[in-house]
């Protein structure tokens, strides 16, 4: 009679802090064991001479989210988390959001039925917000956040979406209260607005002109606003896809000044440089905000992996076909760069990328890797200690990799439903060959083997990260918040 469901032995096993060769058992989906020469499994993994890791939680990603415009996302739960399963994620958090005049709830259930029955791997909701009516800020809100909803995307940009200072610092004071996390997307929208008219005017709408639309002083001047409004409210936030050095140099203000600032980065500003946007029409394959920058600022930016200014790198996966009126030609036709949708795929390359070029390099280590990529979102959102970790109790959600593995990434070869790679080309040493989620091989020797409809949806604790920094040594809660939260 066996002791396990499944062992995977003769790996090396690494975590956010670890690095050991031990077998791991696993039981009714879930670490049960760590150690060596585990007694015999029903389903025996050999993993001598590859990594054993936590499966990676890509903690920014948009699947399915309602576009409006004639526009529509590549992908859906289940090509989305086929892509992600593949490239060694077991966890995704995709965005449930609101529409203007839509109640916050409603996009929350709207967002279930898009979701359900669809997914091969696991999945929380953050909520965007995009309409804080009174009812939002004081009912909705709070409430959603008590059921497991507990963080949500403010963005300084976007016609359609974005905030203003004073919407925002309620927000803040809801999240404060509340337990929840705030992701801010940090772009000064008035000056994207004017220098848009001013290069339409003179006729430079080329894709190569979307970063010129988006310099880097506007992120920097953004992210200085959002890291202030957050410590008016003393509520830690997220500034999300950092793209280089002017942002980084805010953010490393705020923690000199002790504050409590997150940061995330993502593959396209470490991979990419806004050269990649001019190539012609071809350049909207890498149109997304803020835009991708130099060499330069990707050096900053992998400085900050290394030196732990940033807390967790996700894809911001966001899917649009390229030859398609519904994706990067809108209605069939090449347009102004401020009409073609934002967002580049990235779910099931993040991974190999970062571990090709920051591990086999040594800029970063094998746990900042597990870190940086598992670990932390889990911790950031919630998921923490079911997901995001090799430990007895957790989840079996877990990649295998063959570190030596050579593959040049060919958008053939991707699982997602988008019509190309921005990495087209690219050559990384490193791929997951196997990946579990809850014990179940959904990835396995090039093969899907996992079934939609298995991953489930996860209702989010309210993050540790979260707190505010004063929090009463007494009754050890939070103080209520000096600012209201009436809208
Ligand atoms: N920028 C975002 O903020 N979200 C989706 C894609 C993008 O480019
Ligand atoms: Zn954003
Ligand atoms: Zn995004």
């Amino acid at each position: 009679m066996e002791s396990f469901d499944t062992v995977i032995r003769n790996g090396t096993v690494a975590t956010a802090c670890d690095i050991m060769e031990a077998d791991v058992g696993i039981r009714g989906g879930r670490v049960v064991a760590l150690g060596q020469g585990l007694g015999r499994g029903r389903d025996e993994i050999d993993a001598r001479g590859k990594l054993v890791l936590p499966g990676g939680v890509d903690a920014h990603c948009h699947l399915d989210q309602p576009m409006g415009d004639g526009l529509k996302m590549a992908d859906d739960f289940f090509s989305g988390t086929r892509s992600a399963a593949c490239g060694g994620t077991t966890t995704v958090i995709p965005f449930a959001a609101q529409e203007r005049g839509q109640s916050l709830r409603a996009a929350v259930d709207d967002y279930h039925r898009r979701s359900e029955g669809k997914a091969f791997v696991d999945y929380a909701f953050h909520m965007i917000v995009t309409d804080p009516t009174p009812a939002v800020v004081k009912d909705e809100l709070p409430a959603l956040i008590g059921e497991g909803y507990t963080s949500f995307k403010i963005y300084m940009t976007y016609d359609d979406m974005k905030l203003d200072d004073r919407q925002i610092l309620r927000l803040l004071a809801v999240a404060r209260q509340h337990g929840a996390l705030a992701m801010v997307h940090a772009e000064n929208a008035d000056c994207i607005a004017w220098l848009t008219e001013t290069l339409e005017e003179a006729g430079q709408v080329a894709p190569k002109y979307h970063a010129t639309a988006r310099p880097m002083a506007i992120e920097r001047e953004a992210t200085h606003r959002a890291i202030t409004l957050s410590e008016v409210i003393d509520v830690p936030i997220l500034i999300v896809h950092v793209s280089g050095r002017e942002a980084v140099e805010q953010i490393r203000w705020a923690h000199s000044h002790g504050l409590r600032i997150y940061a995330e980065t993502c593959p396209q500003y470490l991979f990419l440089t806004e050269g990649h946007l001019d190539h012609g029409y071809e350049g909207a394959k890498c149109i997304c905000s803020p835009p991708p920058r130099d060499k330069a600022n990707q050096r900053v930016v992998w400085d900050g992996l290394s030196d732990g200014l940033f807390t967790i790198v996700s894809s911001d996966h966001a899917p649009f076909r390229f030859d398609d009126p519904q994706g990067k030609k809108p209605g069939g036709k090449e347009v102004p760069f401020q009409y073609i949708p934002n967002g580049i795929p990235g779910l099931e390359t993040r991974l190999p990328l970062l571990f090709s070029e920051g591990v086999r390099t040594g800029r970063i280590t094998l746990n900042q890797f597990v870190a940086l990529t598992s670990t932390n979102p889990a911790k950031l959102y919630g998921l923490s200690p079911r997901k995001g970790t090799i430990a007895i109790g957790a989840d079996a959600d877990i990649a295998i990799w063959d570190p030596t593995k050579e593959v040049t990434i060919e958008n053939r070869m991707l699982h997602h439903a988008v019509d190309y790679t921005p990495y087209e080309g690219m050559r990384v040493t490193g791929w997951p060959v196997t990946t579990l989620v809850r014990g179940e091989r959904v990835w396995d020797e090039g093969q899907v083997r996992g079934q939609a409809g298995f991953g489930q949806f996860l209702p989010c604790g309210k993050p540790d990260m979260a707190r505010p920094k004063v929090v009463d040594p007494v009754e050890g809660r939070y103080f209520p918040t000096r600012v209201t939260s009436h809208a």
